[in-house]
């Protein structure tokens, strides 16, 4: 499905192509098209690099010759050139599907050695990150030339540098006990208007995640890990150990049960699954990682 959708945003991209417009009185479809998706939330980048839990204390009590989080660990940001914005049709029919690529550099920072002491390296990586909309011509809006955002997928990030072995496979949100949004195909659209999910601060909510690894090497295979509105970080190791909201232990469910804090901040919630044999070292140029991201309202 990964492969598919980059073979579709390629092909694509040989028939429409368009990209930071500027304003004018005769704009065609394509233009409004691009300046809503460039403006819109829905395209904004996952705040994967935000830093959270340092030194996130590991409660599965891992003994020594296991993988653990290391000491201190981050992504940071740096470089982000002007996203893609792919027009999948003609607009003339009057609904429009968009891909929309960021292509991001970046590097962990990581400090595997629990000694108290920061003396952290580098190991350098590239993702792109996908998200599609669909659009439709209304008639009777002003704005964007009549264009409105009708829905959206989850944004995945996929691994451009090394071989990703690492994969999300499915996300629920539940709040209350009761499930509020769910996906198990990051190619799956959701209506804006009625199918994200709605978080406000003080919901009770769990989200709960699955992933799979190609090529297990240790033991945890995979650190799986929830961003976005979460408690006291932005960052939270999830866990598959019958504690901490998570139902059932070693059932390969993946839970992480909080109080929603900062929304005005965030409003993007995500899960995002790194290899264990990227947090083994600091020595290894290994990174390995994918993610999918959810916008919610609120
Ligand atoms: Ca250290
Ligand atoms: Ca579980
Ligand atoms: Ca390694
Ligand atoms: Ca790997």
């Amino acid at each position: 499905m990964n492969r598919l959708i980059i073979v579709t945003a390629t092909a694509a991209a040989s028939l429409f192509f368009a990209a930071g417009c500027v304003e004018s009185p005769e704009m065609t479809d394509s233009e409004w098209i691009s300046q809503l998706v460039g403006s819109s939330d829905l395209s904004s980048t996952s705040n994967l690099n935000g830093s959270g839990d340092l030194g996130e204390d590991d409660k599965n009590g891992n003994s020594a010759e296991d993988v653990s989080v290391p000491e201190y660990w981050y992504r940071q940001l740096l470089n982000e050139p002007s996203r893609e914005i792919i027009l999948e049709n003609d607009p003339v029919a009057g609904v429009c599907t968009v891909t929309v690529i960021h292509n991001l550099t970046a590097e962990l920072v990581i400090d595997t050695e629990w000694n108290g002491v920061f003396e952290p390296a580098t190991k350098a990586f590239s993702d792109q990150r996908y998200v599609r909309l669909v659009l439709e011509k209304t008639g009777d809006g002003t704005s964007h030339g009549g264009w409105v955002i009708v829905s959206a997928t989850p944004a995945e990030h996929i691994l451009t540098s090394g071989e990703q072995e690492v994969f999300i496979s499915s996300m629920s949100l539940y709040k209350n006990g009761e499930i509020i949004w769910e996906c198990d195909d990051p190619g799956t659209f959701y209506r804006i208007d009625s199918e994200l999910p709605q978080l406000l601060e003080g919901d009770f909510v769990r989200i709960e995640s699955t992933v799979e690894h190609l090529n297990p090497l240790y033991d945890p295979p995979f650190f799986v890990i929830a961003h976005g509105p979460l408690s006291g970080h932005s960052r939270h190791l999830m866990y598959d150990n019958g504690l901490y909201g998570d139902e059932e232990a070693e059932d390969g469910i993946y839970s992480y049960e909080w109080y929603v804090e900062y929304t005005g901040e965030y409003q993007r919630i995500a899960v995002d699954v790194i290899d264990a044999d990227t947090f083994a070292d600091q020595t290894e140029e290994d990174y390995d990682s994918g993610a999918w991201g959810i916008h919610f309202l609120k």
